[in-house]
């Protein structure tokens, strides 16, 4: 019998996405360390938080200090939040599975020492929360530990101290790289500290201070800033205001919901912390030069370190800027956009997920399973047509679906002046044409699907496309 060869269509090599599937499969760790109480947006984080608890194995929730909360810790009110969310637990567990007990979520509720900064590091400064960063951190896992730090990060720095003290260098480098840091600028003095101290801790860090000439706007502020300053001017303001708010999270809402107060200064500036450890298809935790929902970092080394930074003699994972056209219809070149692009998805999901909390599956929405008829990675040649599908993408309410193909030039390493076309980039089949190359590039594309349902809902892909000379 003749041995029968499939034609070969063209020189898409499909990598296994087995991997990256299997990635997904095992949760992430999660530890918060926040200043919960020195305003409202701490707490308005720990309610976003909670709804996604069922993603993650969240191992801590640290009350600390900050800079603007020196000499005070409040833990009673991530305990609040959390029984609130005790509340509708069992109505969470009719969208989705895997929401954590309240009681376990409670014995994850830690104070640090409420002394501020480098003042609570060093002999005799050990404190609940220090010692179980610790226990967290040395438990027989090999999934290392997400620690978003929402205040000052002296807590996490006494761990680190103690374990310098007490340990051989080499384990104290083992326990430093089984952690992801990501503060949300520096609220003390210990941060700075910890980065010089452990120059391989792994440390994301979106600075924002006065310097020359100006004010430098850290990237998190994309989450919810409303024009007050450029940068933000296509950003749409009226999904992150009170008024948004009470309607589509706190009033009706049930007891979660209502535990998210009203907004001082911005809403869920420290949101963006854990937002790109949300498994939706878009973020990849390490790689934060990729980008996400919670924005994108490049990694800077002293010599490519940027003007704003302070003199690094380390790597660090900082801003960087996307070009996006906003809701104003022009083009905005800006780090804090590399946040907004994605603030109707990151609301609508976060008001669907506050929907679950208090309505039946079949009243409220789910988001659509994003698929793609083939590998996330793809290897092709200069001038092969690159066809995109996303054949087989499904909706659990069975809402019908809209497709968006989005060249994101900004992760990938090919660089033009002309943009690069995705043919039929609103139909569920699209294509492109690899550009000439004369070295390997890649390109970054990434299919957007969204629901039809109230709110409409969005997941995606990842295509990273290496094209071949
Ligand atoms: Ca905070
Ligand atoms: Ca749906």
């Amino acid at each position: 019998m003749k041995k029968v060869f499939l034609p070969l269509l063209s020189f898409i090599v499909l990598l296994s996405s087995g991997i990256c599937q299997a990635q997904e499969a095992r949760k992430l760790r999660v530890l918060v360390l926040t200043d919960i109480e020195n305003e409202p947006d701490d707490a308005q984080s720990m309610v976003r938080f909670l709804t996604y608890s069922n993603q993650w194995d969240v191992e801590g929730l640290i009350a600390t200090t900050s800079v603007h909360q020196r000499n005070r810790v409040a833990p009673e009110r991530i305990q609040r939040i959390v029984q609130a969310y005790g509340k509708v637990r069992n109505n969470l567990l009719l969208h989705e599975k895997g929401y954590p007990e309240t009681d376990y979520l409670l014995s994850r509720i830690k104070p640090a020492i409420p002394k501020y900064g480098m003042d609570a590091v060093g002999p005799g400064n050990d404190s609940e929360g220090s010692e179980h960063i610790i226990a967290v951190v040395d438990r027989k896992d090999d999934r290392p530990v997400w620690i978003p730090v929402w205040g000052g990060a002296n807590c996490l720095g006494q761990a680190l101290w103690k374990v310098r003290q007490t340990r051989t260098p080499e384990e104290v480098e083992q326990f430093v790289s089984k952690i992801r840091v990501y503060t949300i600028s520096d609220q003390d003095d210990a941060g700075p500290w910890i980065r010089k101290t452990f120059p391989t801790l792994f440390y994301i860090i979106s600075p924002g201070f006065h310097a020359r000439g100006g004010y430098h706007y850290s990237t998190w502020r994309g989450i919810s800033g409303d024009g007050f300053t450029r940068g933000f001017d296509g950003a749409d303001s009226n999904l992150v205001n009170n008024r948004w708010l009470d309607e589509n999270i706190r009033k009706n809402h049930g007891p979660l919901g209502a535990e998210h107060p009203h907004t001082d200064f911005i809403m869920e500036g420290d949101t963006p912390s854990f937002l790109g450890l949300i498994t939706n298809g878009l973020s990849d935790p390490e790689h934060p030069n990729y980008g996400s929902w919670g924005g994108r970092y490049e990694l800077y080394t002293p010599r490519t370190r940027k003007w704003f930074l302070e003199p690094e003699t380390r790597p660090i994972w900082t801003d960087t800027e996307d070009e996006v056209v906003g809701i104003d219809g022009a083009w905005h070149n800006s780090n804090k956009a590399t946040i907004w692009r994605w603030r109707q998805a990151y609301q609508h999901d976060f008001a669907a997920r506050i929907d679950w909390t208090v309505k039946p599956y079949k009243e409220a929405n789910h988001p659509p399973m994003a698929v793609l008829k083939h590998a996330n990675q793809l290897r092709v040649k200069s001038g092969e047509k690159v066809v995109l599908s996303a054949d087989g993408s499904t909706d659990p309410d069975g809402n019908s679906l809209s497709y968006e193909w989005i060249y994101y030039r900004e992760p990938g390493t090919f660089e033009s002046n002309r943009p690069l076309e995705i043919q039929d980039n609103r139909q569920k089949s699209a294509f492109l044409t690899a550009p000439k190359v004369t070295q390997p590039e890649t390109l970054h594309v990434i299919l957007a699907v969204t629901d039809n349902g109230k709110p409409a809902l969005t997941r995606y892909q990842r295509v990273i496309v290496t094209v071949f000379p």
